[in-house]
């Protein structure tokens, strides 16, 4: 296939801004691309048969969305109503609401109703041209169920064209049978369960939840252990309510993200630099539980921490299933420029994923682009509510 007549924001890391190329052109090979460059410079050996013209219409690398909890039994909407109609946390807790009702929804459901409930989330992000999405699990909390979500995951990827890579985040909140004892719950469920969960090749990365609502950092640096143990590499919710040093700890255990970050000091700022840690951020969590603290995006920017954007879908503090609205939002609501929202969900996505055949065009990656019917990138970010998607192509093919 070759692309003709397209606008080309590559996203190649250099001085042109989005590494813009003008009347460019992209031949498509196997489902990678072969050659990217301008249309006067297109080799002749090309053939011109399959040639499609775009209308000087802009092409980027296809989306990545590197962080959602998008497997989930239920939803929340009741919560929302009880607690906007004046009920009190008590009361939500009294009507089982909360992160534990979506773990009950979640242990009841079957892996068929899950994937069924997972899709309309994950044919909601294809429409705005995602080609990439990390899905954790962190519903089940039991060995059974945490590969049940994982396994919903990976069943994603067979269901549409979609990249799934899987995060297991049984680590995410302590379940009612290990009230109070979160040392038997690690020791239970979160390391067998693990262990486990990898030798059936349902697990990319490892992931957990360091708050002190969830696990302590002490708590967290076992998970991790058992993670390197077993070669995964792990990524770590951290400093979203609080600061305890969590990104730091990750950052030490060569992480690929620390995410979320609202209380990351400058402290946290350099560990992450040294260790080329992605900052991964989470605005529709911000946005949702109305919160104040903004991530301190100017250090990250200074110390040259890769910035990161992603949904967070999840059915309680960030029910978005627009990776679009997160850009927006990145920009509207933590300042980002365009060119980062749109670096934090191409190039520093793929990062955060330790992916590197995709986020950029450029000879060798995958071919998976977003064609958009706007001409200039910021438009991105710079609208709400409105998706631009002209056409996706998916591994070479348009879908
Ligand atoms: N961060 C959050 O904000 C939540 N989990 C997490 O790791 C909330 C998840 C939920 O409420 O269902
Ligand atoms: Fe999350």
């Amino acid at each position: 296939m070759l692309l003709v007549n397209a606008r080309l924001a590559t996203m190649v890391r250099g001085s042109i801004p989005y590494g813009l190329i003008d009347r460019a052109a992209i031949a498509i090979e196997d489902g990678k691309i072969l050659w990217c460059g301008r249309e006067a410079e297109l080799p002749t050996t090309f053939g011109r048969d399959a040639r499609q013209d775009l209308g000087g219409g802009l092409v980027t690398p296809a989306l990545i969305d590197c962080h959602t909890h998008l497997v989930f039994g239920g939803n929340r909407a009741q919560e929302f109503e009880l607690r906007l109609n004046g009920a009190s946390y008590e009361d939500v807790a009294r009507n089982g609401g909360g992160i534990l009702s979506t773990v009950m929804a979640t242990r009841e459901a079957d892996e068929d109703s899950l994937l069924a409930d997972a899709l309309t989330r994950v044919d909601a992000l294809i429409a705005e041209g995602v080609a990439t999405i990390e899905v954790k699990s962190g519903y089940g909390l039991t060995v059974a169920d945490e590969l049940k979500m994982l396994r919903v995951a990976r069943r994603i990827a067979d269901e549409r064209p979609v990249r799934i890579r899987t995060s297991y985040l049984a680590a995410h909140a302590i379940p009612p049978e290990f009230k109070g004892s979160p040392n038997a719950y690690l020791e239970r469920v979160v390391l067998p369960g693990l262990e486990q969960a990898h030798t059936e090749g349902l697990v990319d990365a490892v992931d957990g939840f360091c708050e002190s609502i969830a696990f302590a950092p002490h708590e967290i640096e076992q998970v991790f252990d058992k993670a390197q143990g077993l070669g995964l590499p792990v990524k770590l919710h951290a400093e979203q309510l609080s600061s305890l040093g969590g990104a730091a700890l990750a950052a030490r255990h060569g992480a690929l993200s620390a995410d979320h970050l609202e209380y990351l000091d400058a402290a946290g700022v350099t560990v992450m630099a040294q260790s080329g840690t992605v900052a991964v951020l989470l605005p529709g969590a911000f946005y949702t539980l109305r919160e104040t603290q903004l991530p301190p995006v100017n250090l990250l920017r200074n110390e040259k921490v890769p910035i990161a954007l992603a949904t967070d879908c999840n059915p309680g503090s960030s029910p978005l299933a627009s990776i679009l609205l997160a850009m927006n939002m990145g920009a509207t609501l933590f300042r980002l420029t365009p060119q980062e929202t749109l670096a934090g969900t191409t190039r520093n996505a793929a990062r955060a994923l330790g992916l590197e055949d995709c986020g950029v065009i450029a000879p060798g990656k995958r071919a998976d682009l977003a064609i958009w019917n706007v001409a200039d990138p910021a438009e991105l970010s710079y609208r709400i509510g409105f998706n631009a998607l002209h056409r996706r192509i998916f591994g070479g093919d348009f879908s």
